[in-house]
């Protein structure tokens, strides 16, 4: 029996394990997904490749499609009822939506791996949903600034092959293929699991030179093979779009690792806290992977700033706690 999202998410209503709110800014959200799915489908055609001219509050360069992609995802997620407001990697700040009383907070990076777009190499949006604690001013970043821990929601698109909506809500991680010939995403996983074990690891390795020691160490004795001190060959792989990357280590195991890099010794990682690491580290967990900041659990970090970044080291639990135990050595 094919399920739908809907019949999913009706079905969990039903159980009590998501409150209707809950389960409409999922599915708005992925009928947003759905929507830009079919834009970054057409690519050239559309006239949508290239740069916007523009830049975002990371100071990067931003592409047309992450322009639309962002504009699309505010207008579609505005007018539900149940979010207060949204941030997004591309917003300097949040967007209150005037529903000051809903329930929650809807966060996401709209393209995530866009220089990728150019090359037609998947990429995706990420998105992860907060409770809006009443009284705090959705406009404003400080009611963003939750652990991830108390997420209510995560998930992403990923724009490859397939597009694939992939999401948590507290009970283990489902995947949905999207079938464009009715619009519907259908339940192709019920219950995404990361092997302990792996022998697959994704890593920019252009910047080993600026690793810190513990990371060096730990690359390099996955370099060694089965000569070296784990026993085993090991393979890499580099799509250099966080979603696609992620959607693999969920898929079949792996550990991913945006480490700190010593260039830039005020900006802890690359990736982003709010809309990245949290929504992505909820799903390992999920998942029964780990996720830390080669320190500390990414779920447990309390932010600061709505565009905190963090370094980043999830998947296989085996293969995560070797890097903390290496970072985290006397
Ligand atoms: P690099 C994309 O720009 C992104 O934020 C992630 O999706 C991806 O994992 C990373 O940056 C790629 O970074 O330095 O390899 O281009």
């Amino acid at each position: 029996m094919t399920l739908s999202l809907k019949a999913h998410l009706t079905g969990h209503i039903r159980a009590g394990n998501i409150d209707p709110a809950l389960a409409l800014v999922l599915e708005t959200v992925a009928a947003n997904c759905l929507r830009i799915s079919t834009l970054v489908s057409k690519g050239a055609l559309a006239a949508i490749i290239g740069s916007a001219g523009t830049g975002n509050v990371q100071g990067e360069e931003q592409k047309k499609l992450d322009v639309i992609s962002n504009d699309l995802l505010l207008g579609g997620n505005a007018w539900t009822g149940a979010l207060a407001g949204m941030a997004s990697e591309e917003l300097d700040h949040p967007h209150a939506t005037g529903f000051d009383d809903a329930p929650y907070l809807l966060l996401f990076d709209p393209l995530d791996g866009s220089s990728n777009i150019d090359v037609n190499v998947s990429i995706g949006t990420i998105f992860s949903v907060l409770p809006h604690k009443t009284g705090l001013n959705p406009a404003l970043d400080e009611a963003y600034l939750i652990k991830g821990r108390d997420q209510a929601a995560a998930g992403y698109c990923v724009y490859g092959p397939q597009t694939t909506l992939v999401l948590s809500f507290g009970h283990g991680v489902q995947a949905f293929t999207l079938d464009r010939e009715n619009g519907e995403f259908v339940l192709v996983e019920a219950a995404m699991r990361i092997p302990a074990a792996t022998k697959e690891y994704s890593i920019n390795a252009s910047n080993q030179r600026h690793w810190e020691p513990p990371m060096q160490r730990y690359i390099s004795e996955l370099l060694a093979g089965k000569e070296g001190p784990r026993g085993k060959d090991f393979n890499m792989r580099w799509i250099g779009s966080m979603v696609a990357d992620v959607h693999r280590v969920l898929t079949r195991g792996g550990i991913f690792t945006y480490p700190r890099d010593r260039r830039e010794a005020d900006k802890p990682g690359k990736l982003r806290l709010m809309y990245e690491a949290n929504p992505m580290s909820y799903l390992v967990e999920q998942a029964h992977g780990k996720a830390t900041n080669a320190l500390e659990n990414i779920l447990d970090i309390q932010p600061t700033k709505l565009h905190q970044r963090v370094s980043v080291v999830l998947g296989s639990a085996e293969e995560v706690d070797v890097v903390t135990s290496y970072h985290t050595a006397g």
